[in-house]
């Protein structure tokens, strides 16, 4: 059959970020159907036209990456215009029309209600296969585990156990734009995450299991990248390090296979080998970003975080000692925040150096985890309350706005303390410097 995938997907904050999601639905389907790629970053509407005059899809998949952008200071919300180019999807075009990705994954019903598509496949991509092969048959899709209709609502489907392929295309048209704009390609190493922290869906999205790519294949695909002209790559796992003896040894096949550019990736800051870094480091890690959240005792406890503060300071030491670049992500506001636990945190973090820090000030409640049951239990949400457009919870305690108050007069004139991933500002500056070949995330101009 003739598929047409579609990443509608245009922010550019803080980079644009290649969808390697794609990848591998089209990894499931490419031997035996005929696939394309539309990157919305790359094609304007009448390019679409074009493509499906050319191409003339018999199904269309659509990613919903984001359903907003989680940021209670600066809110932005995407599902209107994924509903506007359904909608004109719809007048050109009599494809089937499919959703998935993660956001799609965290509320399934409420994002195929609002997007108006045929079908949504939950979880991981690959059962988009098995979708396409149903209705290439004319048998029932529904009959697949995970595939929403408007007739049928199934709930998460166990993880995949099948093959995963990545169909990395090295000539696709849409690569140039990522080599252009920062140079970076990201790349899987496992999916799921064991920990349970109390406002995140990612183990319901990807799984509460590791599920590991053999160490030599992610460095197979690495070094495809790197000579696709990769110039820096991005590690997506939900955290690096949450199996630690795994990513030594994707460190390790990275050195043995030859990599030459920089990556960086999310970590945890827990209890680290004390090499940890320094043998990171000497695989090509260049950039750490801790998924830190708080610097109060009691809130990374509230939060089931899997490190206390004392093993931030450790980690974050040990991460400078490499020589690495590091910025911590703070998520403030959860419940029994208090103005004495921001005020406990914000003493901790000042005593961080050489860093940058995002303040994420209010966390977006999402269905599936137990911030959204705590929020329910006190009265904030009910089970009937549209959790679609975000919501953010609020502490009985301390309001976002008297936490945004108290950061911005610790922060004062430091640029290094960020609110939100910095705005349209750093975009325009992390644009203007990866126009002059600068590769990264670049947030490391900032540090001090
Ligand atoms: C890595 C990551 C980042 C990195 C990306 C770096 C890079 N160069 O790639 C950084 C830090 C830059 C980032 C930024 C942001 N992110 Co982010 N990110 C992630 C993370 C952890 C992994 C995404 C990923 O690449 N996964 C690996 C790929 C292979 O998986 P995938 O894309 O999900 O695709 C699979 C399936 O979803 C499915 N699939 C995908 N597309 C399709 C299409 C069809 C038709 C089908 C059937 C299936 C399907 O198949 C694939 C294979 O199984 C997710 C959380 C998570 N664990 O999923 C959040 C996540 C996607 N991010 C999120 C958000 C909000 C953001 C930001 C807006 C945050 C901000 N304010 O800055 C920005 C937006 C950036 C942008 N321009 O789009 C949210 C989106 C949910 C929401 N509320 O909308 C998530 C889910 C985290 C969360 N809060 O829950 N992010
Ligand atoms: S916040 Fe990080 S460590 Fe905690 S459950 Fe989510 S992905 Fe796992």
């Amino acid at each position: 059959m003739r598929i047409l995938l579609i990443s509608p997907n245009t922010l550019v904050l803080p980079y644009p970020v290649y969808p390697i999601g794609l990848d591998y639905v089209a990894g499931g389907i490419a031997a035996d159907h005929q696939v394309r790629i539309a990157d919305m970053n790359v094609l304007s509407r009448a390019d679409l036209e074009a493509m499906l005059r050319d191409f003339s899809p018999e199904i269309i998949g659509l990613s919903c990456r984001n359903i907003d952008n989680t940021d209670a200071s600066d809110s932005l919300f995407f599902i209107n215009e994924y509903r506007k180019l359904v909608v004109w999807l719809r007048e050109h075009s009599k494809a089937v029309l499919v959703c998935g990705g993660s956001g799609f994954t965290i509320m399934p019903e409420r994002v195929f209600a609002a997007l108006g598509v045929d079908y949504g496949v939950i979880g991981e991509g690959e059962r988009f296969g098995l979708l396409v092969e149903a209705i290439r048959q004319g048998l029932e899709p529904t009959q697949v585990s995970g595939v929403i209709s408007a007739l049928s609502s199934p709930a998460t489907p166990a993880p995949w156990d099948g093959q995963q392929v990545r169909a990395f295309q090295r000539h696709a048209s849409h690569l140039d734009f990522y080599l252009k704009h920062g140079g970076m390609l990201n790349l899987q190493t496992k999916r799921g995450c064991s920990f349970q922290c109390i406002y995140c869906p990612y183990p319901n999205i990807e799984g509460k299991r590791h599920r590991l790519i053999h160490p030599d294949e992610v460095a197979r695909t690495a070094m495809e990248l790197q000579a696709a002209g990769a110039k820096y790559l991005f590690i997506t796992d939900s955290a690096f390090n949450s199996d630690m003896a795994h990513s030594l040894a994707v460190a390790k096949a990275f050195k043995a296979a030859g990599l030459a550019i920089p990556w960086g990736g999310f970590f945890a800051p827990r209890r680290l080998p004390a090499d940890y870094f320094a043998i990171m480091a000497d695989a090509g890690l260049r950039h750490v970003e801790f998924g830190t959240e708080s610097m109060s005792e009691a809130m990374l406890a509230t939060y089931r975080k899997p490190f206390g503060v004392e093993e931030v300071f450790a980690a974050h030491r040990q991460a400078l000692d490499a020589r690495l670049h590091v910025a911590h992500y703070f998520l403030l506001g959860g419940p029994g925040e208090t103005p004495a636990t921001v005020a406990e945190s914000l003493d901790h973090i000042e005593r961080l150096d050489k860093t940058v820090r995002f303040f994420f000030i209010g966390i977006r409640i999402y269905p599936g985890t137990a911030l959204y049951d705590m929020a329910i239990e006190e009265g904030q949400i009910t089970p009937a309350t549209d959790m679609l457009a975000p919501v953010f919870y609020e502490s009985e305690a301390i309001g976002r706005d008297a936490i945004a108050v108290l950061v911005k007069e610790r922060a004062g004139t430091r640029n290094n303390w960020v609110i939100g991933s910095g705005g349209a500002g750093h975009a325009a500056t992390a644009q203007k410097l990866h126009g002059r070949g600068y590769v990264g995330p670049l947030w490391e101009f900032l540090a001090r």
